[in-house]
């Protein structure tokens, strides 16, 4: 890499210097909480909320489990306290400047400090950073922290509205949620349950500097050519007093720019330009590698010491969300580095209803998401504005963010108090993320606009016209205004939709234009083929809900075997469990019992989700972009989640390897008997291979073969193989065939697929008959390889009383189909141990025989 200096100073930044002036102290340690008149003080975790400290002091049981839900509701309406007490070294007080940073408070809460007020706060979002020297000593200081019910703070401006404003998932007598700036799904959703909490949810640090300090760092790109990526630094620096300085910029470690500046007392925006010459870029997973730059910017005095310093990352790329008028009705899909790329991704929501419990989840939910070939994540509205290390994580793994701001599914107050508030919110969240390669796009709402006009609420709750008209307006002054008014200032450039979806599924015109939530399945209670009737051309979200594992179940269950009446108390959709039935007696026999249910609640899950992927990426570039809702759960309950609370893998994410694989093979036979064969490639480059085609029949049968070689298009989808209805057989049982569809190239298979030509519970499966080998894998962990000699389908691996990662599970096997699988299980000593514990099931263990 060779940089180009436009501002060029010349002189190279001594390492020796760049040890960091400002120290940040976190205040974890020593807390103590208490009922607010109680006075009864109790060892608490900070960060952490109320309802963790009550459960890890014994004072309330596992608000999991059972529905205890219900009786600890009370928590969410007292007030509570929370207090430290932290040492001030006489050396810490000689700095000029002390402050003290609240990263995070859940959500209306007095802040003393030895006693004296420091701080009111009022939004979970904000980050609040107040100096504070002349309240701090030597020695012992105390910092208590009253966080007051939002029950109580929120109830003036409910009984002052005139109209009810409609706010479904909250699942509480009154609805106060819009009127709180904290998490919606903390009020309840229809996929976890209703906790208010409290408390201190991200660290609380204390800082010290003396003279002027660094705030932030980011960059705008101004031109990304082949040859020179042309960038703006803008570095914000706090300066307690005017005065002279220079500013160095260290691009992976060689100086690039170093400039005088005259610094304002206050805020200022220092900007340098930069050029990057033969410029590495960052791609999305599958397209290349995310490389990232590292940047420091470094404030000098005249002498070139370091007066302070801060760090970045930066990507070189260039992400357009194109929505254009074409001939279908308007586009909506990404464009990277010049290239249109189909979106493969998910729904992301808060690991925990109790935040700071759910971080020890990210990295596992990381690894789902990347085994997944995923390329982008959406942080839904109902949710929280993630952790840096989540975006981070995005970044390094090039994983493209869909951002939500944390609006979903109500109608918000517009007053000046309320908006004033979420400026607060949107300006700190938009300078925290904005540095973010992976940051793809904004989106202001999630369902607001499709819900206000369709989902009936002005009847529902009673709106008339005037009402209706002001609803309107405060929304539109939010979302449409001042969303946008502080985007255009903090962050231009990067794409804005206020609300997502833009088109409703209603109707079948509004799948030609804008992203789309198409829930014609689950709320709409059609048949999955209803995936495939309607293409829209983006789809944000899409879902079919499934029961986490017994093991997820057991602990939180009574007798620790789920009954019916356990699965319908954690039953959050007002759909319930009956649309499950409804499906499931479509698709399967008679289950067996409760276990077997929950797994072929997760099958007939990941078979609705397979016949909508696969539609949608054979569907491009009609269709561009698919986030299925959900990847994951806040707690042990039924939902759409492809990943459970406790981070096990249902069957759907399993299949979501394939299904979003650089190359998806799909097969279909039409009604006239012809059979095609399409594939979907993602992959930058093409491929030559063969496309081998068996029909067999379910006891190992060979009834036709048939070979193509191919050219596998890089980035599009073609029909490979078409297969008239003179040739391909007609005369099988279609209750015991399937035809096997496999891409290969140089011995390895690239993509796979099985064709059925009917329902599972029309199949006429054989015993199971397969063999397996166990060995010790290379790397670490065990290979299994199975073998079929009948038709196996949804083959299930686990070890018995032992948690183990499978790479793969409830896959199908054609007879004489070999799979690998790798087993990960530390506790394991070897393969006999493996095959002693090794339990392989598949679908006649689950259902009854007709
Ligand atoms: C989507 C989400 C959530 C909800 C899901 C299932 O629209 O935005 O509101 O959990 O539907 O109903």
């Amino acid at each position: 890499m060779r940089c180009l200096l436009l501002i060029v100073w010349g002189l190279i930044v001594p390492g020796f210097l760049l040890a960091g002036p400002a120290v940040r102290i976190n205040l974890e340690s020593n807390w103590e909480f208490s009922q607010i008149g109680k006075n009864a003080w109790l060892p608490a975790e900070v960060p952490g909320t109320v309802h963790t400290d009550l459960l890890a002091n014994g004072e309330i049981p596992d608000p999991f489990y059972g529905t205890n839900e219900k009786g600890l509701q009370w928590i969410g309406r007292m007030d509570w306290e929370y207090r430290t007490e932290f040492d001030v070294s006489a050396d810490l007080l000689q700095n000029e400047h002390l402050a003290l940073r609240f990263n995070g408070l859940d959500t209306y809460a007095e802040v003393f400090l030895n006693g004296k007020p420091l701080l009111t706060a009022d939004n979970m979002f904000r980050t609040w950073e107040i100096e504070c020297k002349s309240q701090l000593r030597t020695g012992k200081n105390q910092l208590r922290i009253v966080f007051r019910s939002p029950f109580e703070r929120v109830s003036a401006q409910l009984e002052a509205l005139p109209y009810q404003l409609p706010s479904p998932n909250d699942a509480g007598k009154e609805k106060i949620s819009v009127f709180v700036r904290k998490a919606g799904y903390h009020f309840g959703w229809d996929w976890g349950p209703r906790f208010v909490t409290m408390g201190i949810w991200r660290p609380i640090n204390l800082l010290a500097w003396n003279e002027a300090r660094i705030t932030d760092v980011y960059t705008r790109t101004d031109g990304l050519e082949t040859n020179e990526a042309r960038l703006r630094a803008r570095v914000e620096v706090n300066a307690p007093e005017a005065g002279d300085a220079k500013l160095a910029l260290v691009l992976n470690g060689d100086t690039i720019g170093r400039q005088n500046v005259v610094l304002n007392r206050g805020r200022n925006v220092l900007e340098e330009a930069i050029s990057i010459a033969n410029p590495r870029l960052w791609w999305p997973a599958g397209m290349g590698k995310p490389y990232l730059y590292n940047l420091k910017a470094v404030l000098l005095r005249a002498d070139n010491s370091i007066i302070d310093q801060r760090k970045t990352r930066v990507g070189l790329r260039r992400i357009e969300l194109v929505q254009q008028t074409d001939s279908i009705g308007e586009s909506f899909f990404f464009r990277v580095n010049g290239t249109p790329i189909f979106v493969k991704g998910t729904n992301y929501i808060p690991p925990d209803n109790f935040i700071p419990r759910g971080r020890s989840k990210r990295e596992k939910l990381f690894r789902a998401i990347k085994g997944a070939n995923m390329n982008m994540v959406r942080v839904w509205g109902g949710g929280i504005y993630e952790d840096d290390t989540f975006y981070d994580l995005c970044d390094e793994n090039g994983i493209m963010v869909w951002q939500d701001f944390m609006f979903a599914c109500a109608m918000y107050p517009g007053d000046t108090a309320f908006l004033n508030n979420v400026r607060g919110e949107l300006q700190d969240n938009i300078r925290r993320l904005r540095h973010h390669p992976s940051l793809a796009m904004w989106c202001g709402n999630n369902e607001i606009e499709v819900a206000w006009h369709n989902w009936g609420w002005q009847q529902e709750y009673r709106l008339d016209p005037g009402d209706s008209t002001r609803i309107w307006q405060d929304y539109l002054a939010l979302f449409e205004d001042l969303i946008p008014r502080e985007l255009a200032e903090l962050d231009p450039g990067r794409p804005y939709i206020p609300s997502s979806p833009i088109s409703n599924w209603g109707k079948s015109e509004n799948f030609d234009r804008g992203d789309m939530h198409n829930w014609a399945v689950w709320h709409g209670e059609k048949p999955f083929s209803a995936f495939k009737a309607d293409t829209p051309r983006f789809m944000s979200e899409f879902g079919f809900q499934s029961f986490p594992e017994i093991r997820t179940l057991a602990p939180v269950t009574s007798g620790g075997a789920p009954n019916r009446e356990d699965l319908e108390d954690r039953q959050k959709s007002y759909k319930g469990t009956r649309l499950i039935d409804t499906h499931m007696n479509r698709w399967y026999s008679e289950y067996k019992d409760y276990e077997s249910y929950l797994v072929l609640s997760q099958l007939l899950q990941a078979e609705g989700m397979k016949i909508a992927i696969e539609n949608m990426r054979i569907e491009q570039p009609r269709c561009m972009g698919s986030l299925y809702w959900q990847l994951n759960d806040c707690w042990p309950g039924p939902s759409w989640s492809s990943v459970d609370y406790q981070g096990r893998w249902k069957a759907l994410h399993y299949w979501m390897q394939h299904l979003y694989g650089p190359i998806l093979l799909v097969a279909e036979r039409s009604d006239n008997g012809e059979l095609r064969v399409r594939a979907a490639s993602d992959e930058p480059r093409a491929r030559f291979g063969t496309i081998a085609m068996r029909l067999k029949s379910f006891d190992g049968d060979i009834l036709w073969t048939q070979e193509q070689a191919v050219e596998i298009a890089p980035g599009a989808v073609k029909e490979y193989v078409r297969v008239p209805a003179s040739i391909f057989p007609n005369r099988f049982d279609p209750n015991e065939t399937v035809l096997e569809v496999i891409l290969h190239a140089r011995g390895k298979v690239l993509a796979s697929n099985l064709l059925y030509f009917t329902q599972p519970k029309d199949m006429d499966l054989p015993d199971p008959e397969f063999s397996y080998r166990c060995s010790v894998a290379e790397g670490g962990g065990y290979l299994v390889e199975v073998r079929a000699i009948h038709q196996l389908k949804n083959v299930e691996f686990a070890l018995v009383g032992i948690e183990a990662e499978f790479s793969d599970n409830y896959f199908d096997l054609a007879p004489g189909g070999i799979r690998q699988i790798m087993v990960s299980a530390p506790s394991i000593k070897d393969e006999k141990e493996l095959v002693k514990l090794l339990r392989v099931r598949q679908m006649t263990d689950w259902v009854n025989e007709d």
